[in-house]
Parts: structure tokens; C-alpha cells; sequence
């Protein structure tokens, strides 16, 4: 059995559920609400000591962080393999997760906190009841982080480095669509499931300027929302936090003046 610890918007999660998708492999799913601390209960530490979804227990075996668990996904059911065959398009898919492992990923949470889920995070807990949600959270950098952007949202200097960081991923990815139809060569991969969020995000909070003038990017997104897969981001509406802000809020003008700047 297959059992998945996630969060319906949670990025990672998707990549994670787009996998399991793509292969049609049944999973049961534990969902955990960050805003009231779900993540960082002893109980769920002692399977995820990161406090981090997304878990996979397989028989048993628990599995961690999303780039590792789709992997282990396609080995452990290699029908409709999501790794190139060619060992050099294998390399350059790893070279796409590693981007998100290694920045986009930090960059990813930096703006949707700016943008979104600072206030709903904050909202109806006193400051001591939102001292004591961030002093759980393990990892003391991501809590530092996250106490910054709830005081100065945008004008972090760390969070305008992470814009930077995302509209030059973004520019990579046209560059390289501009050779190829898929990330990472000549067929639909790993590489692209875990970009897919990452992109997605961004539509959500209502920041798709950022390839507005990146045709192939825009073409390879609509290419993704059409597979049967995307259905494991849009049947999943969000439950406690909600990326889905841009009919309410515009983040454009100031993301874009900070690309630009
Ligand atoms: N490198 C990890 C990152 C996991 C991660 O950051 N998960 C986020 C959701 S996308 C999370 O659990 N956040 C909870 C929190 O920040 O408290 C992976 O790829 O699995």
C-alpha cells in the first residue's frame, strides 16, 4: 500500500501526486494543515523528523523529500518510465530537480509567503501563539525566513534575491524549450513534473507576467495543464493555506519592479 502524507497545494506534494498519476498508481492520502502545525507534531515528527510533507510509506518503508520519492516512484513501478533513456538527458533532468532542490524550491516559499501565507499564517493567533507555531517548526533557518517576511514581506533583500533567482529559472526554462519539447530532452519527464508546480504556483498568485514575454514557456504550461495528471494539482482546492489570490490581490506591479530593478 501507498500512503501519502501531503498538503492539497503544497508544491512538493504535487510533484509528488503528478508522479503517482502519470503512473495511475492508487494512494492513500494523510492531509496535514501547515497553519495550524500538523507538520511539526512529535507524532508525525518521528515519520518526517524534517517536518516537511510530502512522506510516501510504501509496505511500511517511509520515504522522503519529493525529488527522491518520485524517483523511488519510478523504480519501484518502472511501467511508463518518467526517466530519458538516454543517460545524457537523465543528467539534464537531474540538473532541473536539483534547481528546485537547491533554490527554486526556498525561492518558491520566500514569494508565496510574501505574497499570500505570511498574513494567513499570523491570522487569529495572538503573537505569542505565532511565536510558539514558528519555534516548532526544526529547521531554524526556514523559521527565520518566515519570521522576516511576516514583519517585511517583499522588501526582505532575501526575498527580492529569490524573485531574481525564479524569473532567471524561468528564462532557463524558455532557453532550453527553445531546443526541445521537454525539459530535458526529447520526451515528458521528471523534469517536467517538477517544474509543473513551481509554474503553477505562480499562476496562482497571479504572477504569469513572469513569462508573459516567454512564449515557449507559456506554451509548454498549457501542454502540462492539459495532461490527465494536472488533475493532481486542480482537484486539490486548498484548506487552510490559499495560493489562490489573484482575483483578490495584485503582486504583479511590485514583483515586477523587482525583476527589473
Ligand atoms: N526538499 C523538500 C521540501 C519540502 C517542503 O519544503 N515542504 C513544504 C511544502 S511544499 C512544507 O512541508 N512546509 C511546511 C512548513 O513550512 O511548515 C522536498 O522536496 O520534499
Amino acid at each position: 500500500m501507498l500512503e501519502l502524507y501531503h498538503n492539497n497545494i503544497s508544491v512538493c506534494a504535487q510533484k509528488v501526486r503528478i508522479a503517482l498519476a502519470e503512473k495511475g498508481i492508487p494512494w492513500v492520502g494523510h492531509h496535514l494543515e501547515f497553519a495550524r502545525g500538523d507538520q511539526v507534531t512529535p507524532q508525525y515528527l518521528k515519520i518526517n523528523p524534517r517536518g516537511l510533507v510530502p512522506t510516501l510509506v510504501h509496505d511500511g518503508q517511509i520515504i522522503i523529500e519529493s525529488t527522491v520519492i518520485d524517483e523511488y516512484i519510478d523504480e519501484v513501478f518502472p511501467e511508463q518510465p518518467l526517466k530519458p533513456s538516454d543517460p545524457v538527458e537523465r543528467a539534464h533532468m537531474r540538473l532541473w530537480s536539483k534547481l528546485c532542490d537547491e533554490g527554486l524550491h526556498t525561492a518558491c516559499a520566500s514569494i508565496s509567503f510574501a505574497a499570500a501565507f505570511a498574513r494567513q499564517l499570523a491570522h487569529g493567533k495572538t503573537p505569542e501563539e505565532l511565536e510558539a507555531r514558528l519555534a516548532a517548526m526544526p529547521d531554524p533557518a526556514r523559521r527565520d525566513r518566515q519570521r522576516q517576511i511576516i514583519l517585511h514581506g517583499f522588501d526582505v533583500p532575501f526575498v527580492r534575491e529569490h524573485v531574481k533567482l525564479y524569473d532567471k529559472a524561468i528564462g532557463d526554462m524558455e532557453a532550453t524549450l527553445s531546443k526541445s519539447d521537454w525539459l530535458a530532452g526529447s520526451s515528458f519527464s521528471l523534469a517536467d513534473i517538477s517544474l509543473i508546480p513551481y509554474i503553477e504556483r505562480m499562476n496562482r498568485l497571479g504572477l504569469e507576467g513572469m513569462w508573459a514575454k516567454r512564449q515557449r514557456v507559456a506554451d509548454w504550461f498549457e501542454r502540462m495543464m492539459a495532461r490527465p495528471s494536472f488533475s493532481a494539482i486542480s482537484d486539490f482546492d486548498p484548506v487552510d493555506y490559499d495560493d489562490r489570490v489573484k482575483e483578490k490581490e495584485n503582486h504583479w506591479p511590485k514583483v515586477k519592479s523587482i525583476i527589473e530593478s
